[in-house]
């Protein structure tokens, strides 16, 4: 209904936040021979980290400096009105203690089991005023029962019951999908049905989830609103919500190399062209392993919240 979509329509610009175990990495695999290989949230797949590696690393995970009030903060005074966090990226690793596995941030990490960075997001959150949600990955790397046609069924009831946990554990706002479009998928592609079917069940369980199209193929009418990445469109589909994410410099999670980093000019230029056609603003940040946003990035987001407020739209 159009109704689920009212502050999502209003709210325009929102904090994507790419937090996972491959953010421990810092962005960098030294590989047994020595030769160093750089990517972010793909580096396990991108680097060819052998899985016992890359759960080793997983076990040492230790976010203490996250801190969901400086996040909030950080969000706030930009202008955001909204966050989306990955609570399970493509890597599988789940940021909440999920009990459909150990593969999770209290299970497999040196993190203090008694806290929950969903749960302090979404107390913070509230406490703000702000809306929060969940991405979440269709496509799991970790589950072995992802990639096979005839136990793809298995990690579909698992995939369903990690969606159950979010919704009633946390009663997000919305939720981000993505990975549909795996390759790798045995329903490859990812149905129309897959999607509708996942869509109905999550609106039995919040009837004001707001979904974005990625649940299934993207058509129009998957899902409540369009996901561009990394560009505004030109001509965005007559009546559909959209919202375009972009990176603050050129990866999605962090990596500590990368200091390229986009100018506030720039950035309040893309909120603008993006806002004045209608479309949703998603700016990502990417919390280091100790769980902090990067100087920079939240340097970037206090001068478009000072451009906002001088210009009087704050
Ligand atoms: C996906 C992820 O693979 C990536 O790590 C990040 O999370 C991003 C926000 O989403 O990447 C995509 C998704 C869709 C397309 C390209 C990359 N696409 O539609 O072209």
């Amino acid at each position: 209904t159009s109704d689920r979509t009212n502050w999502f329509r209003q709210d325009r610009f929102g904090m994507f936040i790419h937090f996972g175990s491959y953010s421990n990495w810092e962005g960098e695999y030294r590989r047994p021979d020595g030769s160093v290989c750089r990517n972010a949230e793909w580096i396990k797949r991108e680097c060819g980290i052998p899985m016992d590696a890359y759960e080793k690393q997983a076990a040492t995970f230790n976010p203490a400096d996250f801190d969901a009030k400086a996040v909030v903060k950080a969000a706030k005074d930009a202008g955001m009105r909204y966050i989306v966090i990955t609570s399970k990226h493509h890597e599988g690793y789940a940021m909440w203690p999920t009990k459909v596995n150990s593969w999770n941030l209290r299970d497999h990490s040196a993190f203090d089991k008694n806290r929950d960075i969903l749960a302090e997001l979404k107390q913070a959150t509230t406490a703000a005023g702000i809306k929060l949600g969940f991405y979440y990955s269709i496509w799991d790397w970790h589950d072995p029962d992802f990639a096979s046609p005839t136990t793809f069924p298995k990690y579909e009831q698992r995939m369903y019951a990690q969606l159950k946990e979010l919704v009633d554990g946390y009663h997000p706002d919305l939720l981000w999908f993505d990975g549909e479009w795996s390759t790798e998928n045995p329903h490859n592609p990812w149905s129309e049905r897959d999607g509708e079917r996942l869509e109905s069940y999550l609106h039995g369980l919040s009837p004001d989830l707001v979904v974005n199209n990625r649940v299934g193929k993207r058509r129009v009418v998957d899902g409540d609103y369009g996901t561009p990445e990394q560009e505004i469109p030109a001509a965005p589909v007559d009546g559909q919500l959209w919202e375009s994410c972009m990176t603050l410099n050129d990866h999605w999670g962090y990596a500590r190399y990368d200091q390229n980093w986009k100018s506030s000019t720039t950035l309040v230029r893309n909120l603008l062209a993006t806002t004045s056609r209608s479309g949703n603003y998603l700016l990502n940040v990417g919390p280091d392993a100790r769980g902090r946003i990067p100087q920079p990035s939240v340097d970037r987001l206090r001068q478009m919240g000072d451009w906002l407020r001088t210009s009087g739209q704050g």
